[in-house]
């Protein structure tokens, strides 16, 4: 067999939503709480090295708010604020603060032409996913793909590769015929950890992360009328190419 299914990332890769969306998110939610936290673009930066909004609210206590006394139901308290950050979020994406990314609804639809399948394999909550989908896509594109394994649908969130696992076993596909799409380190290692060849798409946050692993690294999935800027080619015959398509990816799982 060759190329079955497209597995994408959401955060980061389909759309920049960390800056633009997650960080204003918990910003509204914290101070709907009445709680003096303000995370700084910069900040948010050395907390995206955990994924997981809860995890990473938990995780900002520990390493920079340490005088913040807990209260007693200390994971119910987090859930309820999560849970206000992703109606934040959901609002955000209904009034289109964030495009997709360049080249990604190119791509889905000519995959979704050719029959090749599409999944989704991220981190963020469940009703995020759907909230980016509806307003960039359509109402109707949640159908598009097959697989939506997101958010604590797996215990271990990534780098563990138990999120693309889970896609894969659900796609019922073997790795070595699918391509993931991430732009992190944390999310590389979740996808290499399950053997998928993988697709880099840098951005602001992650442009000086570890992709050794990686099969290729791209400033963006490019448009015929705006080529990707190769970061590192890792070896793959790039020249005939200047926008990710589907004989582009095809090469690369054959190479
Ligand atoms: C995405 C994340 C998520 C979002 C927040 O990582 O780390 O935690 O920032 O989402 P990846 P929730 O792109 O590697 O999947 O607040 O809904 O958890
Ligand atoms: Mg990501």
């Amino acid at each position: 067999m060759s190329l079955q299914a497209l597995i994408f990332d959401i955060d980061g890769t389909v759309a920049d939503t960390e800056k633009d969306a997650h960080l204003v998110a918990f910003n509204q939610a914290f101070k709907d709480a009445g709680l003096d936290w303000n995370w700084s673009v910069e900040l948010y930066g050395d907390l995206l090295s955990v994924t997981g909004g809860k995890e990473r609210i938990k995780y900002y206590l520990e390493k920079f708010n340490t005088d913040f006394e807990k209260p007693e139901n200390f994971d119910e308290f987090v859930a309820n604020l999560h849970a206000v950050k992703t109606e934040k979020y959901k609002q955000l994406m209904a009034d289109g603060k964030v495009p997709l990314r360049p080249g990604v609804e190119r791509l889905i639809q000519g995959a979704k032409d050719a029959g090749i399948r599409l999944a989704i394999a991220t981190t963020t909550t469940p009703a995020n996913v759907t909230a980016l989908l509806v307003n960039t896509l359509g109402k109707e594109s949640e159908q598009w793909f097959e697989v939506i394994a997101a958010g604590d649908i797996v215990p271990a969130k990534k780098p563990a590769p138990d999120i693309y696992d889970y896609a894969l076993e659900k796609l019922n596909l073997d790795a070595k015929d699918c391509i993931a799409f991430e732009d992190s380190e944390n999310g590389l290692a979740s996808s290499k950890g399950a053997n998928l060849k993988t697709i880099i798409t840098i951005n602001d946050y992650t442009h000086d992360h570890d992709f050794t692993n990686a099969d290729i690294v791209l400033s963006d999935l490019g448009e015929p009328n705006a080529p990707f800027t190769i970061i590192d080619a890792k070896g793959f015959n790039s020249e005939a190419y200047s926008f990710v398509n589907l004989e582009m990816i095809k090469s690369l799982l054959d190479s």
